[in-house]
């Protein structure tokens, strides 16, 4: 009985008891994620309200591909790192800046204590969801606004984040238990550093680009967010390299 029960224990957590110390002889993880295939051309967003300071549309940020169809805001992860480097402090979570979130795509450890700006002279309203869940409802109305989200995001997971004010608007916060993950950049690259050496599951986590039509409020839908995985091995002081595929 006391077995099943510590058992239960140890199943059930803690779960983000991340500790931080030093990295001895890290390696270091680089990699791509490519688009497979004839890349598509996505339609503009159209703009409902505020067009006077937004314009009539904004290009579709569901799959920005950069040269060589490298895929951009991809959020590649380690998973099961207890320990390890610092993690990286970020103070700015989204920007709702000329009517878009900026960045489109963040990754974020835990409970982060970052912000959530809008530089515009206009209402936004920052809605996060995670499991469907609201997490966060930030009325913004103020140029230049901030609001602390600290303590909003308790548990690793993917936020969608939406603009109440603004049906064109989205953006992905995805929150880790660990500092070991970064995004992607114009060119689909990532690089991860200061790994304790060893064999992990890494995971390429995008938003998923393939329209499916509309949702009661008039926002474009696409696919459901997909995670692909694979196995990497660190060597100490070396580096591993990854691809992955997004079609
Ligand atoms: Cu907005």
């Amino acid at each position: 009985m006391i077995t099943v029960l510590l058992l239960a224990l140890a199943a059930a957590g803690p779960a983000f008891g991340y500790e931080e110390g030093e990295v001895r002889e890290g390696g270091r993880l680089t990699g791509i994620v490519k688009f497979i295939g004839e890349p598509p051309k996505l339609a503009p967003v159209p703009v409902k309200k505020n067009q006077d300071v937004c314009g009539p549309q904004k290009p579709s940020e569901a799959l920005v591909l950069g040269a060589n169809k490298g895929v951009r805001h991809t959020v590649v992860y380690l998973e099961g790192i207890t320990k390890g480097k610092k993690a990286d402090l970020t103070d700015l979570a989204l920007d709702n800046s000329r009517c878009v979130f900026v960045p489109h795509v963040v990754a974020v450890m835990v409970e982060p204590q970052a912000v959530i700006r809008n530089s515009d002279p206009i209402l936004h309203n920052t809605h996060g969801f995670q499991d469907k869940t609201t997490v966060f409802n930030l009325a913004l109305p103020i140029q230049h606004q901030t609001i602390n989200i600290k303590g909003r995001l308790k548990k690793p997971g993917v936020v969608r984040v939406l603009c109440d004010a603004h049906t064109h608007m989205w953006a992905w916060i995805v929150v880790r238990d660990n500092p070991y993950y970064a995004v992607t950049n114009e060119a689909g690259r990532f690089m991860i550093d200061n790994i304790p050496s060893g064999k992990y599951k890494v995971v390429a986590w995008h938003e998923g680009w393939r329209p499916t039509g509309r949702d009661k409020d008039g926002r474009v839908t696409y696919e459901s967010p997909r995670g692909i995985a694979k196995e990497v091995v660190i060597p100490a002081k070396g580096e591993a390299a990854v691809e992955f595929e997004i079609q």
